[in-house]
């Protein structure tokens, strides 16, 4: 299709003014077909950025290393650019709108010079979802196009719900790397300097302007950009949620079914909850989404929530078929693979894929590299971020409900982080109130590898929304509050601490964790049926020693342990959340958190 074409005339004014600024050599209209994603793949090859793998053991699977400065999210070239600095708040960069537009119209002008502006028509969520929300991303990234064909639902299917006058958030983007007449990449992953990397949001404006990087969470701005920080304000001001959470589908013994969503900060293997087996005899758990859920009442007054994203973009690095065998299955064919190593034949390895690398490897910086195992301070093969982007209909444990465009009923939310003391296994919260508590103090403890932050110390990352909330998070806290008092409590979720990282004295992990999960999924299905073992403590509901089955290797008396309320540890969380954790939210902060860190110390106390 051509812009000229396009039926919006919004959308057809937009697409003409970035033509104009960014002075492309061609303009394309993405219609999301396989021609096309084979297309973008195969510009890619020839530029030099792209590697086929063998198609003998990964068919249809392509690699891509990316530029060293062009490794990850760039937290510190993300901005919130709210028209007052307090509707930012103080854990978001601020700048102001017309300053950042002024100095990023300047880096845009020109930036497409030598290349192809593809604007890509997107749904986050099933097309035509009530829930969903349509996004054009106008990129000069083939590897982008490609890329947001897996993980959003893209082309004319998209333009045809839009119609001439509907919503969307329009996206800019650019690799900020013009080409000379002739020049080609020639290999060389394109992207500009750190310094002139930027990541923008303007939330009043419901826009997003991303310059300079190409990879992953920055330039497929479906994800971070319009799902979680735009998305975060329109749910605010719509009487939503949009969260940082994985969906899962339980079902017990009995057929009886539940669905589950959870927050994590990273590092908590997330995408391992979501595609767990479970090792509990007769139960399954399915795959709804990995990283983000987008919430709104039915009209039964129960939370519904959608999987906004199509794929997953997975760490490579740790995954293998012990910690996720449906991950390994959903990325052995159709997957664009970023910063990977590549092996003799073609193929992929990482480190912690499960198995030594087999010979001479081409490293994420494209050198060769064998494996020395003496040698401890080998820098990796695979870059530690690196990544795999796979279709979420691959997953032999996708539900079958997971593209049902009114979502599904959630029952239980949990809230977790890596916590070696102090946190059990699992918590209930008393009440909605004290669950957002919970997710307001969520946060894991910083290992020594962390240099910058002493060992023992809790990096706090509160409902694991820290990097993605496009407001204020002392706001942010009070519309979870409102949502609690403006609906009928006994319909929401019910609300969750977990836990799985709690180590003993002599620094093992009590809990084996993975697919043993499952065995503290059962009791939080009970739980939400008023079923199971439970006793009332200071700090919430834990379960009875004997209302969770213990898998091998976890003696009863570990079981005591993993799920003590270590009162002295708990008084001095409360400190920490007083003292260090609460104030960096000034007078934003709800003083019903407050009233509620008094009421558990005052529990603690007596
Ligand atoms: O580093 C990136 O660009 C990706 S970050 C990411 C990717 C998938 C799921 N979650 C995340 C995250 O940072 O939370
Ligand atoms: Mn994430």
């Amino acid at each position: 299709m051509k812009v000229s074409e396009l039926k919006h005339s919004g959308l057809k004014k937009w697409v003409e003014e970035a033509q104009a600024l960014m002075s492309p050599e061609a303009v394309e209209v993405c219609d999301g077909s396989q021609a096309e994603y084979d297309r973008m793949i195969l510009i890619t090859k020839e530029a030099g950025l792209a590697t086929e793998l063998n198609p003998a053991k990964k068919p249809g699977c392509v690699l891509y290393r990316s530029d060293p400065s062009d490794v990850a999210r760039v937290e510190a070239s993300t901005y919130i650019a709210s028209k007052s600095k307090d509707d930012a708040g103080p854990t978001n960069n601020w700048v102001d709108p017309a300053a950042l537009k002024k100095t990023m119209t300047e880096l845009y002008r020109g930036c497409m010079k030598g290349r192809t502006m593809y604007v890509i028509p997107y749904s986050m969520g099933p097309v035509g979802s009530d829930i969903a929300k349509i996004g054009v991303e106008i990129s000069d990234s083939p590897y982008v196009v490609a890329s947001m064909h897996i993980m959003s639902r893209v082309g004319t299917k998209v333009l045809d719900v839009l119609g001439t006058d509907g919503f969307f958030v329009p996206c800019l983007h650019s690799v900020g790397k013009p080409l000379a007449p002739g020049e080609s990449d020639n290999g060389q992953w394109p992207c500009a300097p750190l310094d002139k990397k930027y990541i923008s949001h303007f939330p009043e404006t419901r826009e997003i302007w991303s310059y300079g990087s190409g990879y992953g969470g920055n330039a497929l701005l479906g994800k971070k950009c319009l799902a979680l920080r735009i998305a975060s304000v329109l749910a605010r001001d719509e009487g939503w949620l949009a969260e940082h959470m994985l969906i899962l589908k339980i079902t017990n013994p009995e057929g009886e079914v539940k669905y589950i969503s959870g927050a994590f900060p990273s590092a908590c293997g997330k995408t391992n909850l979501a595609m767990l087996i479970p090792t509990l005899p007769g139960w399954k758990v399915e795959t709804v989404g990995d990283d983000i859920a987008w919430m709104k009442f039915g009209a039964d007054g129960r939370l519904y929530a959608i999987n906004p994203e199509a794929g997953f973009f997975g760490v490579a690095p740790g995954t293998n078929n012990e910690s996720n065998r449906n991950a390994m299955e959903s990325i052995k064919k159709n997957t664009i693979y970023t910063n990977v190593a590549l092996t003799e034949d073609k193929d992929v390895w990482w480190e912690g894929i499960g198995y030594d690398a087999p010979g001479k490897l081409i490293d994420w910086h494209g050198k060769e590299w064998i494996q020395d195992k003496n040698n401890k301070n080998q820098p990796p093969a695979a870059h530690p971020n690196s990544r795999f982007a796979a279709p979420a209909r691959q997953c032999p444990a996708i539900a079958k409900e997971w593209e049902d465009p009114k979502g599904v009923p959630i029952s239980a939310f949990l809230f977790g982080g890596r916590r070696p003391k102090t946190i059990p296994l699992v918590n209930q919260a008393k009440n909605w109130i004290h669950g957002v508590f919970m997710g307001s103090i969520v946060g894991s403890e910083v290992t020594a590898a962390a240099l910058d932050v002493k060992a023992g110390v809790i990096r706090r990352d509160p409902f694991a929304m820290l990097p993605f909330c496009g407001y204020n998070m002392g706001d942010y806290f009070k519309h979870w509050i409102k949502i609690g008092q403006s609906h009928d409590e006994s319909k929401l979720p019910k609300i969750f601490f977990v836990n799985w990282f709690r180590k003993n004295d002599g620094g093992k992990f009590i809990w084996p964790g993975y697919g043993e999960n499952s065995r503290v999924l059962a009791w939080i299905f009970d739980r939400c049926d008023g079923k199971g073992g439970a006793m009332e403590t200071a700090i919430g509901t834990v379960p009875t020693p004997d209302a969770i089955a213990r898998p091998n290797g976890v003696s009863e008396s570990d079981m005591k342990e993993i799920l003590n309320v270590d009162i002295e540890g708990w008084k001095a969380e409360i400190a920490d959340i007083r003292k260090n954790h609460y104030p960096k939210f000034g007078d934003k902060l709800p003083k019903e958190l407050l009233v509620e860190l008094d009421a558990i110390e005052k529990r603690l106390n007596s």
